[in-house]
């Protein structure tokens, strides 16, 4: 099991929230992406672990940022 935190930024609407949780929702293992929109907190539950940078990469693919 695997959880990571990250802020992503540039999300406004919750359209944002679904396209950043659908990305990163494809990468292998992920079984949970909580976002929180206000905050741009986002927390990933992987069951093996997960390359912070293929997180990065999912959120960048989705078009936004990490900070
Ligand atoms: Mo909503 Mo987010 O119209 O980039 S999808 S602002």
């Amino acid at each position: 099991m695997d959880t990571q935190t990250l802020t992503v930024t540039g999300m406004t609407c919750g359209h944002c929230v679904a396209s950043v949780t659908e990305e990163i929702s494809e990468l292998d293992g992920v079984e949970n992406v909580d976002v929180t929109l206000e905050t741009g907190q986002v927390v990933v539950t992987s069951s093996q672990p997960l390359d912070p940078a293929a997180v990065k990469a999912a959120v960048e693919e989705a078009g936004y940022a990490v900070a």
